[in-house]
């Protein structure tokens, strides 16, 4: 895992690094912390179970997102997952093969910042539930990952809007974790 400031500058591609510089690797943890996510690696699927179980988890399901995998749709997916968006369940995500980038929300207001943090085999992330969020693959192109759910799958992305800052999950998030 890696984590960077989002360099904005040149939006034409999302699976491009727009590496600023790259954070020391002690000021990850702390800024992940801040935002509520938690960030582990675990080299087997073992270790995974034993999490997710302690949590309550009882779904999980498999995505496989690459151009051989999707074909045509797989541009369009990339679209909808780089929305920004957040889910009111907390998510665990879990990467079994390649890597790829989720993007984070820091700060609030003009203070808005995206947190990109790359993350490739064995990394799990946990994302709060309230948190903007987006997804994409990175320049190669490939992710297999598993998705965990609390209770039935409800990964239905909600797309931001200035009414959903008024959402209790995203209310809760900014009083409780953002402060
Ligand atoms: C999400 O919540 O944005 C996703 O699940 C993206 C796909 S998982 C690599
Ligand atoms: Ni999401």
């Amino acid at each position: 895992m890696k984590a960077w400031y989002y360099d904005e500058s040149d939006p034409s591609d999302q699976r491009a690094p727009h590496l600023s510089s790259p954070l020391p690797p002690s000021d990850i943890t702390p800024l992940l912390t801040s935002l509520g996510v938690e960030a582990s690696h675990h080299p087997t699927v073992d270790t995974v179970n034993t999490f997710a179980s302690s949590r309550n988890y009882k779904n999980r399901d498999e995505v496989n997102i690459s151009p051989s995998t999707m074909g045509a749709a797989y541009d369009e997916k990339l679209k909808i997952f780089f929305t920004e968006h957040l889910h009111e369940d907390e998510e665990i995500r879990y990467v079994l093969d390649g890597s790829g980038y989720f993007d984070v929300r820091g700060g609030l207001g003009e203070g808005e910042k995206w947190v990109r943090v790359w993350v490739e085999k064995g990394d799990l992330l946990v994302l709060p539930p309230g948190i903007w969020h987006r997804f994409t693959t990175d320049e190669k192109d490939y992710i297999k990952a598993m998705r965990l759910f609390k209770d039935e799958p409800k990964w239905t992305p909600l797309n931001r809007t200035k009414e959903l800052e008024e959402n209790p999950v995203r209310k809760e998030y900014v009083q409780n974790v953002l402060k």
